[in-house]
Parts: C-alpha cells; sequence; structure tokens
C-alpha cells in the first residue's frame, strides 16, 4: 500500500509512534510518505520505501498566525496526486484530522477518493481539544474520518465522553520494538558512569509538560534516597524543567539528580535504569512507560487515563492515586529492596511490555487500512 502519515515531528509520543509504525510498516513491503513541518527525530532516511515531504508555510506579515492547516492540506493533495497515496493515516486530531478531511474534499473534486484514519493519542482529547475553542472543529473532523482508532480504551471512553462521536472508534494499542535495544546498541550498560557500586538507578523520561507531575517526581525520590543509596536521571525538557532543577536544590539531592534534555539515546539510558517513575495527572496510555519496560524496566505509576492497560499492578510495577507520593515512594522501596525482587519485577515487565510488540499490533494497522481502502 502507499501510505501518507501526518503527524507531529517532536520527541512526543504520538510523533514517536506514528514514525515507529511507518518504519515497521516500510520494513513490510509498504510505500510510506511522512507528511509534516520537519524530519520526525525518530526518522532516519535510509530505506527506499521511507518518503519526507516537508510542509512549508511562509512567512507573511498581514498574518498573526501562520496558515499551516492550509498548506498541509495542499501539501496533501500534490503529494497523493504525484505519488498515488492510496489512504491517509493522520496522529493527533488537532489539526491533522481537520486539514486531512479539506485534502480530501479537494480530491474527491478532482475524482479521487482517499480514504482518511485518524488515531487519537491522548491529549488532542483529553487537554486541548476539549477546549470550547476548538471543540466543534475536532468533533467534526473525527467523525468526518473513514476510521477512527484511539491507543487505549480509557482514551476511546474520554472521547465517547467529551464528544459527540457517531464514529466506532478501534482501540489499537501502541506498541514498542522489542529487542531493538540489544539488536541496536550491542554495547554493555555501562552502569558505572551514571552511579557508584550499590546504588539503584530511576529514570523519568518526559516533555516536562504540568501533566506529567514532576514535582512528584521529585519528591517521590526525596522519599527513596533518604533510605537507600540512588540516583535519579531526568530526561527530557519543557516548561517545569526549571523549577523542578530549583526543587532538587532546596531539597539538597541536587547531587543525586542529573538532567539530561532531550536525548536520542533512550534505549541506552533505560539499559542503565533500575526503575521508572511516571506519576502523571492524566496518560492515554503511556508509552514512555512501555519504552521503560520493554527494556526490562519496572514502572511506579499513577492510575490514570490508560496507565493500568499498560502497567500491571504488581506484576510490571504498582499504581497509586494521583499525587500520592508516599505511596508511589514506599512501592519503589518494595521493589528496589533486594536484587531478587527486582530482578523478578524486571523479568516481569519485560513480558508484560511483549503483549505490545509490534509484530502483534501492526496487522491490526494492515487490516484497517484495507478496509479503508476497499470502502471506496
Ligand atoms: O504528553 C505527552 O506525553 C505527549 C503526548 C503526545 O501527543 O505525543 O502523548 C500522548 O500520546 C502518547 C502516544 O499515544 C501516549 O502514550 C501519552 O500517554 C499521551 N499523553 C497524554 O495523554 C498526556
Amino acid at each position: 500500500m502507499k501510505i501518507a502519515i501526518v503527524c507531529y515531528p517532536t520527541f512526543g509520543g504520538s510523533g514517536v509512534v506514528a514514525t515507529e509504525l511507518g518504519l515497521e510498516l516500510a520494513r513490510r513491503g509498504h510505500e510510506i510518505h511522512f507528511i509534516t513541518y520537519s524530519q520526525p527525530v525518530r526518522l532516519a532516511l535510509l530505506s527506499p520505501n521511507v518518503h519526507y515531504h516537508e510542509v512549508n508555510v511562509p512567512e507573511y506579515p498581514l498574518f498573526h498566525y501562520q496558515p499551516y492547516e492550509l498548506a498541509l492540506s495542499s501539501k496533501l493533495v500534490d503529494m497523493v496526486k504525484l505519488y498515488k497515496i492510496e489512504i491517509l493515516h493522520v496522529h493527533y486530531a488537532i489539526p491533522h484530522a481537520y486539514a486531512g478531511y479539506m485534502a480530501q474534499q479537494m480530491l474527491k473534486d478532482e475524482g479521487i477518493n482517499l480514504p482518511m484514519v485518524t488515531t487519537l493519542h491522548g491529549t488532542d482529547i483529553t487537554l486541548v481539544g476539549n477546549h470550547p475553542f476548538y471543540k466543534p472543529a475536532v468533533t467534526f473532523s473525527i467523525n468526518k474520518s473513514d476510521f477512527v482508532t484511539s491507543v487505549s480504551q480509557s482514551l476511546k471512553d474520554d472521547t465517547i465522553k467529551l464528544f459527540n462521536i457517531k464514529n466506532e472508534i478501534e482501540v489499537i494499542p501502541n506498541f514498542i520494538e522489542i529487542n531493538k535495544n540489544t539488536k541496536d546498541s550491542g554495547e554493555p550498560c555501562q552502569r558505572s558512569v551514571m552511579a557508584k557500586e550499590g546504588e539503584r538507578i530511576i529514570t523519568h523520561i518526559s516533555n516536562f509538560r504540568k501533566v506529567k507531575r514532576i514535582p512528584d517526581v521529585i519528591k517521590i525520590f526525596y522519599n527513596i534516597q533518604k533510605e537507600i543509596p540512588a540516583k535519579l536521571m531526568m530526561v527530557g525538557d519543557g516548561p517545569e524543567k526549571e523549577k523542578a532543577e530549583k526543587l532538587c536544590e532546596e531539597l539538597g539531592i541536587e547531587d543525586k539528580v542529573i538532567f539530561f534534555g532531550n536525548s536520542n539515546e533512550i534505549d541506552k539510558i533505560l539499559c542503565l535504569t533500575d526503575l521508572f517513575l511516571l506519576p502523571s495527572e492524566t496518560e492515554s496510555f503511556g508509552l514512555a512507560a512501555l519504552e521503560a519496560m520493554a527494556c526490562s524496566v519496572p514502572v511506579i505509576s499513577s492510575n490514570s487515563g490508560g496507565l493500568s492497560e499498560v502497567n500491571f499492578e504488581g506484576i510490571s510495577g504498582y499504581l497509586s492515586d494521583v499525587g500520592n507520593i508516599e505511596e508511589m515512594a514506599q512501592n519503589a522501596l518494595r521493589i528496589l529492596k533486594d536484587d531478587d525482587t527486582l530482578n523478578k519485577f524486571k523479568e516481569n515487565a519485560l513480558s508484560v511490555a511483549k503483549q505490545f510488540d509490534i509484530k502483534n499490533i501492526l496487522p491490526l494497522y494492515e487490516s484497517l487500512y484495507q478496509k479503508a481502502i476497499n470502502k471506496y
């Protein structure tokens, strides 16, 4: 199949899922066209089946806001005609499903039918899309999509609760390429670079937005390091980072916390990690938790949104109510207390992650694309 994928090219989970999906589809022989405003961070263009088309939005002084949706829908029309693309898959409803619908209408005018699949990722529904300024356009574009998928049952339920949706929503969970780490790097994990002998290594990875509850991450770690020797690795960047650095100073733990900024070497970082913290306010899925589990790292998370569909209580880690820092720290210590317990949780984390192996999830998208193509 010839498939156009529209996504955000950033470190966010929706862009990562879209990119990894496209790359695996390309490996399976499909022709993939990424269409977005810059090259997706996880995309290395070294395959004949993978194309990247940049959406340019020229600055014009009259525009207070540059019309990205317009440029995107025009680019879609041009690329669909040029490459004879058969299907459009948009990740993140805003504004991609809206721009996709406009492209469909323009193409229809020229006698071309382009089926569109929209994948809902989380904040496009629970935080941004739900805002009254966007809601009518988001509802419209979800209802106009030929097929709609959501990354968890919890997100499907939220979508139905928050919007007047007439379309069926199919749950297709996010996925992970198991063994990527061992396959790619071949290098042993060098824990000694990050921590002393006997220290546990704890990691948090996110976009450092309010929804991730960064101060909770720091406070959970503060409680842990009072009981056992430990280091915290904070990976990512965003609006809450500076505040987090200050909080570490206030708590007197700045020498035990390392801030890395954004990284393309997540697997190498996770390879050194004993425990992953994700105490988010809400999380439609929690791809970062799954990435950790795929590297045999157990997870302490909140129980909000779709997290309980990924992190299994008492098996791959523990889940607590949002903000229950004490319980999260206690549970972390239960996992970290001795090597046997930690190793058991590590093993379990990997075997839960295997349920989300890309090999199991990808055929679900392929059969949806086939259904969408057959619709016209
Ligand atoms: O806030 C983020 O983590 C970024 C956001 C995004 O749009 O990329 O992530 C959302 O989509 C991911 C991929 O499907 C999910 O794993 C995240 O849980 C979801 N984030 C939220 O719901 C807050």
